[in-house]
């Protein structure tokens, strides 16, 4: 893993004790005087992370300490409100300011719609569309940049990511064209990675995710879905699950069109993938061998049932 330090950048190692700290892109860590070592993490203000691609139970870190975080996507197939609040919910969670951040501004005739959208998605968010390989408007994204300010990029492969580190930070990062067929990307960036701004920022480039499972985002959800969380409120049973539930103030203002079935639908998934991502592995083991228990119960109860038949 590569340090940055006052005086230029260091190869560091991470075995031994800095194996276990966890340590993530965006610590800040502390080295041995012979700058060899990490020897220790320092507290975390924020940490970015999701449920590991695949069907472990495992957490990966995506970055820690990240000041601001622009949700890239672009005026294109890849605009996906769904995904959007997915994202919207793991800066909340992180305590990241999320920007959202559309690309490809160029290549529509009016990018309003798509910003008109994603405003739409939570109160107040920032929306800003443009081109991402130009300077002169993408430097509308400075004032997130500003010294001693960490802004992660977040986003789909191939939607501009790269390019928008390129434009902020004349950096190198390798960029590619998307696939023509279905304008996706081809998974150029491959490592994150950390990016020094002229006016003393940081920006950390991510490889495109194709999957980003939510884990522990809990209250986040209520606040990227404020308008539900604030009708929830005003349903009879503190418990609610807006399903049918008499005197439900969610399923009232769908009634009576005020609230968008969908926004709900996607809610709802949102939380139950969150419920079951958060159990940690010793809980899902518990539920196994709970479930376990109850089949061999059943298969038991079976058993005795053919033998009272004989
Ligand atoms: N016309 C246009 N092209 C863009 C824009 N932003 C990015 N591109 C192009 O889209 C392609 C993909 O951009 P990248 O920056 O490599 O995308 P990425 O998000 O870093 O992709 P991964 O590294 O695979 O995750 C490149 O050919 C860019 O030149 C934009 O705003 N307008
Ligand atoms: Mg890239």
């Amino acid at each position: 893993m590569e340090v940055a330090h006052a005086e230029g950048r260091e190869s560091v190692p991470l075995s031994g004790k800095a194996a276990k700290l966890g340590i993530t892109v965006g610590d800040w860590v502390l080295l041995a005087a012979d700058e060899t070592i990490i020897t220790d993490r320092l507290e975390r203000f924020g940490l970015f992370q999701r449920r590991a691609a695949g069907t472990s139970a495992e957490i990966q870190l995506i970055a820690a300490n990240v000041d601001t975080l622009f949700v890239v996507t672009s005026c294109n197939r890849d605009f996906n409100v769904a995904r959007l609040e997915r994202y919207l919910a793991i800066a909340h969670e992180a305590g990241a300011f999320p920007v959202i951040v559309i690309t490809r501004a160029d290549t529509v005739a009016s990018p309003d719609e798509f910003v008109a959208q994603a405003r739409r998605l939570s109160p107040g968010v920032l929306v800003e569309a443009l081109d991402a390989r130009d300077p002169e408007q993408v430097a509308t994204l400075k004032p997130w940049c500003e010294s001693g300010q960490t802004v992660a990029l977040l986003g789909s492969s191939g939607v501009g990511k790269s390019t928008l580190v390129n434009s902020l930070a004349g950096a190198g990062q390798d960029t590619r064209q998307v696939r023509a067929d279905d304008q996706r990307g081809r998974h150029t960036t491959t490592a994150r990675s950390m990016h020094p701004l002229a006016d003393g920022g940081w920006l950390i480039d991510t490889p495109g995710m194709r999957e980003l499972q939510l884990v522990d985002v809990g209250d986040a959800l209520h606040e990227v879905f404020a308008e539900i969380a604030a009708l929830a409120d005003n349903c009879r049973f503190a418990d609610c699950r807006h399903e049918s539930e008499p005197g439900c103030a969610v399923l009232a203002a769908i009634e009576a069109g005020t609230l968008d079935e969908d926004r709900l639908r996607r809610y709802r998934k949102l939380k139950l993938e969150d419920r079951r991502n958060s159990e940690t592995i010793a809980e899902r083991r518990s539920r196994d061998r709970d479930l376990g228990r109850f089949y061999k119960s059943v298969l038991a109860g079976k058993r005795q049932e053919k033998g009272s038949k004989k």
